[in-house]
């Protein structure tokens, strides 16, 4: 992807080169027009937590990672903001921590599901799911509830990056460890999530990637450890209490 002729020096550099790669998603057909809103907002929040990880955010990376590795099945789902920002970031966290990667969307078409899907193999995925939808997750009115028998619906462990709650929701009722990338601490994906990741998935994924590569060695009992230690709610307050007071 080319970016827009935009100097260095510009104090806002990075959002102006990440809201480029959200427009050519959208102009490509892989993210909807909703990602544009999404993006926004998301864009606001990560203002107000000074655009850095925070160190809460850096241990659930860690814990995210450690469920990662620990799982059976794991499952990075795939959005079409998701796509469009970070496709080769998901592709290496996938390889890293041997989880499978399934497009799942709340707008969902199937020219769509197929655009996102080469644009992953052109970032080097090699087995991408959610184009068999055939399984469906229960209790869940949207599209998003069409997920692959052996790809989501089979997940013991699913990433589930930037999308609104309900989904969420229905996976923890499942049963299913759900790792939450979000930057609005407040959402109800946030909120469900065993795990949530208050940070921008830009940073959150390479982050993950690091954590999984560096605990590659690890034994179980480590793992284990790190996943017990973790607390959701404490991680929550933290980056709720940076939002509101800086
Ligand atoms: O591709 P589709 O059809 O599945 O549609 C996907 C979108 C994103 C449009 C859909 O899931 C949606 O409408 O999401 P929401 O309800 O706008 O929620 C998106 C959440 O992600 C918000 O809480 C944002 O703050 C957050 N967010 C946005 N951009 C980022 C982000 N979190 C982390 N990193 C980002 N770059």
């Amino acid at each position: 992807m080319n970016g827009p002729e935009i100097p260095e020096s510009h104090p806002r550099h990075e959002s102006l080169l990440t809201r480029h790669r959200i427009e050519t998603g959208v102009d490509l057909g892989i993210t909807s027009k909703q990602g544009l809103i999404a993006q926004g907002r998301g864009e606001a929040f990560d203002y107000l937590l000074g655009e850095r990880t925070i160190p809460t955010a850096d241990e659930a990376a860690r814990a995210a990672a450690a469920h990662l590795l620990l799982a059976d099945h794991p499952v990075l789902s795939v959005n079409g903001n998701v796509a469009a920002l970070a496709p080769g970031e998901a592709v290496r966290l996938a390889e890293a921590t041997g989880a499978d990667i399934e497009i799942n969307l709340f707008n969902r078409t199937q020219d769509r599901i197929k655009r996102i899907r080469e644009h992953l193999r052109d970032h080097g995925a090699e087995n991408v799911k959610g184009l068999t939808a055939d399984g469906r997750i229960p209790g869940l009115e949207n599209a998003r509830a069409k997920v692959d028998a052996d790809g989501i619906a089979s997940a013991d462990v699913v990433l589930v990056p930037l999308e609104d709650g309900d989904r969420a929701a229905a996976l923890a009722e499942m049963g299913k460890t759900e790792l939450v990338i979000d930057l609005n601490p407040m959402s109800r994906s946030a909120r469900s999530a065993t795990v949530p990741i208050v940070d921008n998935l830009l940073r959150a994924l390479p982050n993950m990637t690091a954590q999984a590569e560096a605990l590659a060695d690890a034994d179980r009992t480590t793992l284990e450890d790190i996943v017990k230690s973790f607390d959701a709610e404490a991680a929550l307050e933290a980056a709720e209490d940076r939002i509101r007071n800086g």
